[in-house]
């Protein structure tokens, strides 16, 4: 893939008129495509299957001929291969069947076996034969993995994550340690099958000090980028919290920075100079608006990063599962006519 809107972008050198376009969660529960599949089987199978890795990647390029593919599988597909057992419950989301609730589990976690991912290494390699844009791989950050981890489930407030790392930090460490090293070699594995580029998403980074992100994040996602660096791919880093880390980011020299909704861009390419690309970061509310009020919104922030070499449009956190496609596709339009 030698020309792309969204490498071009990455490299801070797209000179397109327009900014090239994906957004978070597009191959998700919005699409009706998706949930037909999703009536006959579980989210699991999903990830599971490599041809239906490669048919949900492909439904949001379908629908709405995006710039960029994701691939479709999860973030909790690490701790699963690390054999604490994941399951999805409608209306509930993940449950980690074993959590951590003690140092020696986190001594006892397997060592890295990435055999236990090769359905994604197979479902990336049937997605080349026929993706015409680029595909970005991803992992999760490791905090936010570990939060995953010891919570059991999604949470409002990550508490008995921020207890553990602030009673015990280094067996808390050793867990992020851990995680790090199951997804270097996922990445790797990611990379030698494919994928143009790489998002690390750190969802749960603003429960985080300034200081504490250095610390418990920011840190090892410094050595997840040294080893995409190695692979010579582009990276994405994602953290809801961003708009205030934007600074920290900046200095690891990802190829890109994902922004959450809270920030005004412009603002941050000044403070982050010129030689990182930008991407987000419309709330994902707007969704919900009226379609005229979706259009006014993009055209407004494309007007912000009008000319902008380094941009990636994108939304400031995922598609909520439950917009219309027509809203969807009026944002995606608005961009590509732009
Ligand atoms: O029931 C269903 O059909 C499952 C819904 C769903 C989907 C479509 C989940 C469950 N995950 C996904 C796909 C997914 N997850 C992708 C695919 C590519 C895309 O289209 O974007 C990606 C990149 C993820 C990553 C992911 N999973 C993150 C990080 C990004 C983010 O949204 O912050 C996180 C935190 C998860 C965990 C997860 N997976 C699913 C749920 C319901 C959750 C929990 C979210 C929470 O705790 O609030």
């Amino acid at each position: 893939m030698n020309h792309s809107l969204l490498l071009d972008a990455l490299a801070c050198r797209n000179t397109s008129r327009r900014p090239p376009v994906w957004l978070m969660r597009q191959a998700g529960r919005h699409l009706a495509s998706y949930r037909k599949i999703r009536s006959r089987c579980s989210f699991l199978q999903m990830c599971h299957d490599p041809a239906l890795i490669a048919e949900v990647t492909q439904l949001p390029i379908d629908a709405y001929g995006l710039d960029a593919a994701i691939l479709f599988s999860d973030i909790l597909v690490i701790p699963e291969a690390m054999g604490v057992g994941l399951r999805f419950e409608d209306q509930v989301g993940p449950i980690i069947e074993r959590p951590i609730q003690s140092p020696q589990q986190i001594e006892d976690l397997p060592p890295v076996n990435i055999e236990k991912l090769q359905y994604v290494a197979q479902g990336i390699a049937l997605l080349k034969r026929v993706l015409k844009i680029p595909l970005i791989g991803f992992c999760g950050a490791p905090f936010t993995v570990a939060s995953y981890m010891i919570e059991g489930k999604s949470s409002r407030d990550l508490k008995k994550t921020k207890r553990w790392m602030m009673q015990d930090p280094v067996s808390f460490s050793a867990l992020l340690n851990k995680i790090t090293d199951w997804s270097s070699a996922y990445l790797r594995m990611q990379a030698a099958s494919g994928v143009d580029a790489i998002q690390i998403f750190d969802s749960w980074a603003h429960f985080l000090s300034h200081r504490d992100f250095r610390a418990f994040s920011l840190n090892y996602m410094q050595k997840l980028l040294q080893t995409v660096n190695a692979c010579c791919l582009p990276s994405i880093l994602f953290c809801k919290g961003s708009s205030v880390f934007a600074d920290q980011i900046a200095e690891l020299s990802p190829a890109g920075i994902g922004l959450d909704w809270n920030c005004h861009l412009p603002k941050i390419r000044q403070q982050v100079g010129d030689r990182v690309c930008l991407q987000g970061n419309l709330d994902p509310d707007i969704l919900y608006a009226p379609l005229d009020r979706i259009k006014d919104e993009t055209l407004r922030l494309l007007d912000d990063m009008r000319g902008d070499r380094g941009f990636i449009f994108n939304l400031g956190h995922g598609i909520p599962p439950d917009v219309t496609e027509e809203a969807v596709r009026t944002l995606v339009e608005s961009v590509k006519s732009y």
